[in-house]
């Protein structure tokens, strides 16, 4: 049979579940995975759908109707490379291949440059939502040219989860502007978990059981934080170990692990000087998590704050505490769409970032109600500078601000870890902050090694050199 609309490779967790959402939309599908007993397993285990499991590339690839529309779900890397090795030489000019996986963005340029130069047509998708997403509906952010997108469309929009109802796809646009994409969603949502994570450890320190947390979390759900991260969160802390009876999140190690999206964001951030210090917070405080025998050694060695939270009031101590998390999520993702916009701008990518918040609103893991405000934010002004200059987030930020830096402090009275709602806090005071000490800065710059300043009683572009005293060594 040469009459298959769309053909899989790569049937892990992520490949499975979006070939099956796939054909159930209609489509004909084949799939093909490097090990073919993975393959066979799978088919058996789906009978009577519309699926060919291929035992070769050469029969996965004649099994499909042309232009060829091949997704390759593998292993983020060198096992992308191998696959659109040994794919190439079986596929003939106007062929599509899309990488589903989350991709280096310059491996997407690198690849769509290469296939572009073999007469194929190349889209780099950044995937979102999990084994769940893939399978009912995810977000997708296809990146590639225009006349490919369209091409692919059908499946795409048949297949993305839809949030008011509209589907979670758009085309991204050029090259790897999708997996750039992509890989900035993870970032944001490294940030929102970390967020999680503090409100978390703060609640605990002043007593929280785990089904007075499911409260909260639950109650916050019906609140201007509902999403979906604070939905599963309010479900783990129900969940009790069945051998034990306690709470599971108590007996996890608390040590997190990482695969790399969030450190590739920050280096981008540093690589485009664009400050993402909330995300920047969660991966390190990730790194530092992992840890675990070097802070246990330490917490035997160094001395504990007098202070501990103590919370006579727990509704008071949630509202707080809501607020300095909503603050400083509108704070993550202000400087995480900043980092689109400016790289937007450097590559003339051109992004919509009222389409790319509104495409993030179903199907993957930062979906939330927030998401809409945003949308409408970058709607009413497609060149709004950042995010907490809208009306909706500027009144929203002078509102929290007070409970906001009182809970900072108490975290810090109390020596309790909370690396990502300070890193907020300080971005925000920062970025309010008409003066900052940087006038010092520059006088130890020019000092040293005569970088020269500007004045602030002449106009800007104006270099100035002093001759500073010598001194001793
Ligand atoms: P994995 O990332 O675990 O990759 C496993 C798949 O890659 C298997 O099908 C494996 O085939 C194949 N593979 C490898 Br490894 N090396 C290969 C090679 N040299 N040639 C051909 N195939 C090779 O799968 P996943 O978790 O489903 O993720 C797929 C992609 O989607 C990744 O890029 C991931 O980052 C991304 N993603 C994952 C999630 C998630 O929640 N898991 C969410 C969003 C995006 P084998 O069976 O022969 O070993």
């Amino acid at each position: 049979m040469t009459n298959h609309d769309f053909g899989l490779i790569g049937l892990a967790v992520m490949g499975q579940n979006l070939v099956l959402n796939v054909e159930s939309r209609g489509f004909r599908v084949a799939v093909f995975n490097r090990t073919g007993s993975v393959t066979r397993e799978f088919v058996a285990a789906h009978p009577g759908k519309a699926m060919f499991g291929a035992t070769t590339l050469e029969e996965f690839v004649g099994s499909l109707a042309r232009p060829r529309k091949i997704m390759i779900m593998v292993k983020a890397g060198a096992a992308v490379d191998a696959v659109i090795d040994s794919l190439v030489p079986l596929l003939d000019k106007d062929d599509i291949v899309i990488d589903g996986g989350n991709s280096l963005y310059t491996d997407t340029e690198r690849r769509d440059e290469r296939l572009r130069g073999l007469g194929l047509r190349f889209i780099g998708a950044g995937v979102s939502g999990g084994e769940e997403g893939a399978r009912k509906g995810p977000a997708i952010m296809p990146g590639g040219p225009a006349s490919t997108w369209e091409v692919m469309r059908p499946i795409f929009e048949a297949i993305a989860a839809r949030a008011e109802g509209e589907p979670c796809v758009t085309h991204i646009g050029p090259g790897g502007s999708g997996h750039y994409v992509k890989m900035i969603h993870n970032g944001i949502e490294y940030g929102d978990m970390q967020l999680i994570c503090e409100a978390y450890h703060l609640f605990k320190s002043a007593g929280f059981s785990a089904s007075e947390l499911a409260e909260v979390f639950t109650a916050w759900n019906d609140g201007d934080l509902e999403s979906y991260l604070i939905q599963i969160t309010a479900e783990i802390f129900r969940q009790t170990d069945p051998e034990t009876g306690l709470p599971l999140v108590d007996l996890i190690l608390d040590a997190a692990g990482q695969k790399g999206t969030g450190k590739w964001t920050l280096q981008s951030a540093i690589d485009n000087g664009v400050v993402i210090s909330t995300i920047h917070a969660a991966v390190e405080a990730r790194i530092l998590s992992s840890m675990k025998e070097r802070r246990v050694a330490a917490s035997r060695i160094f001395d504990r704050p007098a202070e501990s939270i103590t919370a006579r009031d727990k509704a008071a101590l949630v509202g707080m505490v809501h607020d300095a998390l909503y603050a400083s999520k509108i704070v993550s993702y202000a400087q995480g769409l900043d980092l689109i916009a400016t790289m937007s701008r450097e590559k003339g990518w051109n992004l919509d970032l009222s389409r790319i918040a509104a495409i993030w609103r179903g199907g993957c893991i930062i979906r939330a109600k927030f998401l809409n405000p945003i949308t409408e934010a970058y709607r009413a002004d497609p060149s709004l500078e950042n995010l907490m200059f809208a009306p909706f987030f500027r009144d929203a930020l002078n509102r929290s601000q007070q409970r906001w830096r009182e809970v900072v402090s108490m975290a810090a009275l109390a020596g309790i870890p909370v690396p990502s709602f300070a890193a907020s806090l300080a971005y925000y005071d920062s970025f309010r902050s008409a003066v900052l000490p940087a006038n010092l800065l520059q006088a130890q710059r020019d000092f040293f090694g005569a970088h020269t300043y500007e004045r602030t009683d002449r106009p800007r572009g104006e270099w100035f050199h002093t001759r500073w005293p010598e001194v001793a060594d």
